[in-house]
């Protein structure tokens, strides 16, 4: 498997397994088998409310010679409710608990977006914290501090954009070093990853397959397929693969990592092989001219009514199509 590189000598396999949606009752299975299969990144977050069951199949493949904890580069994510340089050790102890592990090889800011300490998904104005009262430079500060003290070997971002990046930077004593942001031919960004690529931060793709079982709530009806697309179809056949493995291994010819979600024993296996295909370059020039700028996560459960952010704030373009 190829592997991204960290300044320190790290390496970050390509191809992981988000687990966002996974179901407790179903994720510790796919954690298994995902490991026999060959997996070694595996994505994770507080927020998924599954990383105790993941835990569970880490110590459980641990104690019966599956993998070492060295083997696994494993990431989880702070939610925006514990923003806030004092508030972070607490969180990330709560994953590390939960997942039973010293440290993790890398923890993000899920999103750019603080948010009162008992809310998950704010649905009226007394859900965020203004910006002044939770900077995201004092919340770096906080993963900083987990550096520091062992707890993390990785720290980065989610969900930022260039001009959030480019605001945190001159406050950052440690770089971020990786940014997890959506990606598919669909939401290409070259922008925001040559910007990342440039300034040495590993880009990770998520919904890299259209995350069409994310909540009804995240979802805004009509919408384009990205596994039905007859482009992508074309090029699958040509090269006796599925379309989920070209959406695939476009991320990693495109030098990007990327972490597609399945809790099923096969596709665990199709999407795993998917980093093994070399598109060519015509491949690549046909697959460029797919883009349109559309987000399956849209972030429009962030825009409450009298809420201090819109879809501007949010994303820093000046239409859905920028790059
Ligand atoms: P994906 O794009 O990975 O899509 C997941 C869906 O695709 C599921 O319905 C899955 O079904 C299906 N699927 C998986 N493999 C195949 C295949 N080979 N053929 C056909 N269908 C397939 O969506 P996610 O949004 O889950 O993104 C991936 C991961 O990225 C997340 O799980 C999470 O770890 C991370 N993420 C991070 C975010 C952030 O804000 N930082 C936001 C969103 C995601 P089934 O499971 O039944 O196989
Ligand atoms: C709000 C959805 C986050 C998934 O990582």
């Amino acid at each position: 498997m190829k592997t991204l590189a960290f300044s320190n000598g790290d390496q970050m396999p390509i191809l992981g397994l988000g687990t966002w949606k996974s179901e407790p009752g179903q994720v510790y299975a796919a954690v298994r088998e995902a490991i026999r299969a060959g997996y070694r990144h595996l994505d994770c977050a507080l927020l998924y409310g599954n990383e105790a069951e993941i835990g569970q199949a880490l110590r459980d493949a641990f104690s019966e010679g599956d993998v070492t904890r060295r083997d696994l580069f494993i990431t989880s994510k702070l939610w925006g409710n514990a923003h806030g340089r004092e508030r972070v050790r607490p969180a990330l102890q709560q994953s590390l608990k939960d997942l039973g592990l010293e440290y993790l090889d890398l923890y993000l800011i899920h999103w750019p977006i603080p948010l009162s300490p008992d809310t998950v998904i704010p649905s009226s104005p007394a859900g965020f914290l203004q910006p002044d009262e939770a900077p995201l430079h004092r919340t770096w500060q906080g993963l900083e501090d987990a550096v520091d003290a062992g707890l993390v070997r990785h720290i980065g971002l989610s969900n930022f954009s260039v001009a959030k990046i480019a605001a945190l930077l001159p406050h950052c004593r440690l770089r971020p070093e990786v940014n997890q942001i959506e990606l598919h031919p669909f939401l290409q960004q070259e922008a925001l990853v040559s910007y990342c690529q440039a300034e040495g931060i590993h880009v990770t793709a998520y919904s890299p397959l259209g995350s069409s079982d994310r909540p009804d709530f995240m979802k805004t009806g009509t919408e384009p397929s990205l596994l039905l697309n007859d482009v992508i179809a074309s090029i699958a056949a040509s090269h006796a693969c599925t379309p989920a493995q070209v959406l695939l291994a476009w991320h990693v010819c495109r030098g990007v990592s990327v972490i597609p979600k399945t809790v099923h024993p096969a596709r665990l296996r199709e999407n795993l092989a998917a980093a093994e295909i070399a598109l060519t370059a015509a491949d690549m020039a046909t697959i460029a001219s797919l883009d349109q700028g559309y987000r399956f996560l849209d972030g429009g459960f962030w825009l409450v009514d009298g809420g201090p952010w819109t879809r501007q704030s949010l994303w820093d373009e000046a239409s859905p199509a920028a790059g």
